[in-house]
């Protein structure tokens, strides 16, 4: 290691005095104005993780749905998963390390993990549209040239475009070109062929009113367009030419405030869905004839997405074990409508996407979904074999037909991440193959009336879980308090969590009717602002 290039780098990008960072849900987040040194140690170690693993790294410059104002950064390991949870504590050390301790942090994880110096390292990098995130790349980059890597600067990409080509380039292109063009050309032609059987439909069927939060979203559905067949209009919004980014619109925006983004006007009954900031999350909506707002959320495109699949293995034949998995924000009447009346098996994780990917890689085909739109399936090697093997030699023209439409959907899912695009694509192929309209859909099952909140407190770390976070150990009295006002309300639930990626503490509560779930949420809000020191004003009924 050129430890003296190091030296002189890493003094070009500072650490402000007394910050510390934790690597979180999703990587390291903050304000844009404290992640320079971040990245540039993460080009670092990126290098490392590369000669490790020898593959190729991705490096994702975003805060996907935090505020425009806000940045951060993810590791992306050999296979477009999410870095494992043993370097994200090196990420966590070697961004809390003063300059002077950054030799010794490198040395010791190079003997730790006995990388290999000699060994090449390649880095894929990307980066969302805020405006801090070009000079931040440009510091990972200072930090991946500083040990020597290459790299591959892919410039403006959503978050799923960069993990499906870091898997690319580490199957030697099995699973794709790794490049953008060839993420759209086969994502098309996956969705061409799947939708071949579809019974034609007039355009109100074919439109989709696609919010793209201001973000990356916008940009890639432009350029993906002229690649898609003509059956389904896409009609973009909030392209980020004049608002902010996440502001006031967007899946987390719509998902948390039940509510349409600004932007976007909908008409009755009109199929409507929201991207996040780095197009990695989705979540569909409409709005009634009587205006009433309907939200389909991650819980609602699981539930799609594996009734389809499980109606495709059905038509098969073949016993392939097929499971979803859920978070605790998942609505109550999703996982019943799973267990009790699709007989699918239902798994709860801790919330962020490299836990539920991980338990989902034990099934044969596995479906997992964040209630906020975060999610994707994932078919074992030996299911997607099986699969691509039917769809080639059975003889039996429906059991052949069946095994093609699951080989698309393989073909169809980024099963690297979730995927907005992708998985926007896979639901509208679902709805066109099915006949299902947007209304159909949602009255598959109905939700139970929920509410998220946010509460700020002093220091989230005071609060610690248990149970895939269902369940608070600390603050003292703070969950008996919470067991004890969930007693007063019907059908109800409540958890808290401190977030992984913004400075608070989530509230979230379901409860029979609209008002109990909202006044239960309140209720546990100023629980927290009690009990785990709140910050500012105490929270304000609703
Ligand atoms: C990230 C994670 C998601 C997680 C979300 C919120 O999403 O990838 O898995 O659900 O943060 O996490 P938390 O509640 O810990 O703040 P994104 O879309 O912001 O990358």
């Amino acid at each position: 290691m050129d430890f003296e290039k190091v030296a002189k780098y890493s003094a070009l990008h500072p650490k402000p005095a007394g910050l510390t960072l934790q690597y979180g849900t999703a990587g390291f987040r903050s304000k844009a104005e404290h992640l320079d040194h971040i990245m540039y140690r993460m080009g670092l170690l990126a290098v490392l993780r590369s000669k490790k693993t020898k593959s190729t790294i991705g490096v994702m410059v975003t805060a996907s749905h935090n505020p425009e104002e806000d940045n951060g950064v993810k590791l992306v390991d050999p296979l477009g998963e999410m870095l494992i949870s043993a370097w994200e504590e090196y990420a966590t050390c070697l961004t809390n390390a003063e300059e002077q301790e950054i030799q010794n942090i490198l040395t010791e994880i190079c003997q730790k993990e006995a990388v290999n110096l000699h060994q090449d390292a390649s880095i894929f990098i990307g980066r969302d549209t805020r405006p801090s995130s070009e000079k931040l790349s440009q510091s990972v980059i200072d930090g991946v040239s500083s040990l020597g890597g290459q790299y591959h600067d892919y410039g403006l990409v959503t978050t799923p475009q960069l993990h499906y080509m870091v898997c690319c380039q580490n199957t030697q292109e099995h699973y794709g070109k790794a490049t953008v063009e060839g993420y759209y050309q086969k994502l098309s032609k996956a969705f061409g062929e799947l939708t071949k059987q579809a019974s034609s439909c007039g355009d109100d069927q074919r439109s989709l009113k696609i919010d793209c939060a201001n973000g990356i979203g916008a940009l890639k559905l432009k350029e993906m367009e002229r690649y898609l067949p003509k059956k389904l209009l896409i009609h973009v919004y909030n392209d980020g030419i004049k608002e902010k980014l996440n502001h006031l619109c967007g899946a987390d925006f719509v998902k948390v405030y039940q509510k349409p983004p600004l932007g976007l006007e909908i008409k009755p009954n009109e199929r409507c869905c929201s991207f996040d900031g780095d197009a990695d999350r989705i979540v569909y909506y409409y709005n009634d004839t009587a205006g009433h707002f309907h939200l389909l959320d991650g819980d609602k495109i699981a539930t799609l997405i594996s009734t389809f699949i499980k109606e495709l293995l059905t038509k098969i034949g073949k016993t392939l074990e097929m499971a979803v998995v859920q978070t605790a924000y998942a609505n109550g009447s999703s996982t019943r409508y799973l267990e009790e009346t699709m007989k699918v098996p239902v798994h709860c994780t801790k919330t962020g996407v490299k836990h539920l990917h991980h338990k989902a890689q034990e099934f044969d085909i596995g479906v997992y979904f964040e209630a906020n739109g975060h999610g994707t399936v994932l078919f074992s090697k030996a299911a997607e074999e099986k699969i691509r093997q039917l769809a080639k030699e059975e003889k039996d023209n429906q059991k052949r037909e069946a095994a093609k439409m699951l080989e698309n959907i393989i073909d169809l899912i980024n099963q690297t991440v979730g995927d907005a695009i992708s998985d926007m694509l896979v639901i509208e192929a679902i709805l066109a193959l099915k006949g299902l309209t947007v209304q159909q859909w949602d009255a598959i099952y109905e939700d139970l009336p929920n509410r998220q909140l946010k509460v700020k407190v002093a220091d989230r770390r005071v609060i610690d879980t248990t149970a895939a976070e269902t369940r608070a150990v600390t603050p003292p009295g703070l969950q008996e308090k919470i067991d004890e006002l969930v007693k007063k309300y019907r059908l109800s639930r409540a958890f808290v969590r401190p977030s992984g990626t913004e400075d608070v503490v989530r509230v979230y509560a379901e409860a029979d009717t609209q008002e109990n779930a909202d006044s239960l949420a309140h209720e546990v809000s100023l629980a927290v602002y009690r009990l785990a020191g709140g910050i500012g004003e105490p929270p304000q009924s609703m």
